[in-house]
């Protein structure tokens, strides 16, 4: 984990600007942040904010955040010195974007997954015989969960918990020590495949699958509400990068996504197969691009909780896929088009951090929105259900014996967290 802040204004630039070259330090200047004025934090780690730089229109609001964590930190502490032990902008980590890692940390990241893959499950075979590793112990928890979890009022604070367990599980269970990456959609938008992220050499996630018809009346979203042309591209194994030829364990439950793919067997039983990609560059470059991040942060139609986690998530009713569903279906496949065992799919995690990166940058840009909740305790609300509070307990089965509370979990930098986004 970073401990401290070791950029030079050279290093912040070259990430900031979402720039997928993995630059090393240009000069090992350290940041005595320990003994710098909180508020000179900002002027000192980062360079002036630059529009010029602002590629994806998000630059600002990462500063927007930082300079709202720096402005907290000196209110919450008299004369600007730090609480001790508690999470502050020294001891903070941050994540980075999956292009800013150098090819090493990519490399060790990728390793780290597949150790987990070969790990032993902690679920007990009864419950989950097709759970055979502690990878596996991850899609299941989300499988049992799935329709609690999704357009619900613990949506975005479960996957953030989900997401720090995984982190953790990675760096204690398999040795990972680089930044916790996350998947900037807008990146790849028009061009999903080849790409730094979807990439066919070692230091990628691995590439599409290998072509084989399928989907002859196009690919359905949202249970059928909103169906795409199919792709004439994947349907078929990945076999290329840090992900070839792996075996996924568990689902899919709902394999509509991908018509030659059969659903399992049963719902936590063992189905080995290949891992399969349908990469969707139509999905992407519609929906999963830096113009609707942005809306979603900025424009004033989603400033409460409610309205913004529900264009998050899509309105299919309207046609509108949403950057969460986008992310998603730009990989599609086997078990990245399913529901329920999507974190069977590696890209899961990357993918979910740009998920939690929007809602914290979102959050930083009026942090009255922290500690706010909207929606019920069931997907849609169906059944209908009470609407969840921020005291909701979330429990995480054998990924964890902590139980948390949502309100634990809705400040990266209280509770159990203590990170930030670059
Ligand atoms: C795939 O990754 C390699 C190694 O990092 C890189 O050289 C290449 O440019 C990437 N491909 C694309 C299309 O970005
Ligand atoms: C993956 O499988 C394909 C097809 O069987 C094969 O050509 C390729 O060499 C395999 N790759 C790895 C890394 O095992
Ligand atoms: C749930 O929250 C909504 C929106 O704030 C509110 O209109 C509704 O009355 C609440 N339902 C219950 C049962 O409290
Ligand atoms: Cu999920």
């Amino acid at each position: 984990m970073l401990s401290k802040w070791l950029f030079t204004a050279a290093v912040a630039a070259s990430t900031l600007i979402g720039s997928a070259s993995a630059a090393p330090p240009a000069s090992k200047k350290v940041i005595d942040i320990e003994n710098a004025a909180t508020v000179n934090l900002l002027e000192e780690v980062l360079p002036p904010y630059d529009a010029k730089k602002d590629v994806d229109g998000l630059l600002k609001h990462t500063y927007t955040a930082v300079e709202k964590l720096i402005e907290l930190e000196k209110n919450s502490n008299a004369n600007g010195k730090r609480a001790p032990g508690k999470c502050n902008l020294k001891k903070v980590t941050v994540r980075r974007e999956w292009g800013a890692l150098t090819n090493n940390q990519k490399k060790s990241y990728t390793n780290a997954i597949k150790c987990l893959m070969t790990k032993p499950a902690r679920s007990d075979p009864a419950f989950a015989p097709g759970a055979k590793s502690r990878y596996d112990d991850f899609v299941a928890v989300h499988m049992v969960q799935t329709v609690s979890i999704h357009a619900t009022a613990n949506f975005l604070s479960w996957h953030r918990w989900y997401l720090h367990l995984f982190d953790k599980a990675l760096r204690e269970e398999c040795g990972y020590a680089g930044p916790t990456p996350y998947w900037n959609w807008g990146n790849t938008a028009n061009k999903p495949y080849p790409s730094y992220i979807f990439n066919d050499s070692e230091f990628g996630l691995s590439g599409d699958g290998e072509y084989i018809p399928h989907n002859p009346n196009g690919v359905p979203l949202g249970g059928g509400l909103i169906v795409v042309p199919t792709p004439k591209n994947g349907g078929g194994c990945v076999t290329t990068g840090p992900f070839a030829n792996i075996t996924v364990n568990l689902g899919p439950i709902d394999a509509s996504n991908l018509d030659i793919v059969s659903p399992s067997p049963g719902f936590l039983e063992h189905n080995p197969r290949c891992l399969r990609r349908v990469i969707n560059q139509y999905i992407s470059s519609r929906w999963g691009t830096h113009k609707e991040v942005l809306d979603l942060i900025v424009n004033p139609k989603y400033s409460k909780i409610g309205p913004f986690q529900n264009r998050f998530q899509g309105e299919f009713e309207n046609g509108y896929v949403g950057v969460h569903a986008a992310g998603h279906f730009t990989m599609g496949g086997d078990p990245g088009g399913d529901f329920f065992a999507s974190p069977g799919e590696p890209v899961f995690w990357v993918h979910h951090g740009q998920v939690d990166r929007v809602w914290w940058m979102w959050q930083m840009a009026d942090p009255r929105r922290i500690n706010t909740i909207a929606g019920t305790i069931t997907l849609f609300n169906d059944p209908p259900s009470r609407n969840g509070t921020l005291q909701d307990e979330i429990e995480m089965g054998v990924l964890t014996p902590e139980i948390v509370t949502i309100g634990d979990l809705v400040s990266t930098t209280k509770g159990p967290f203590c990170y930030i986004y670059l």
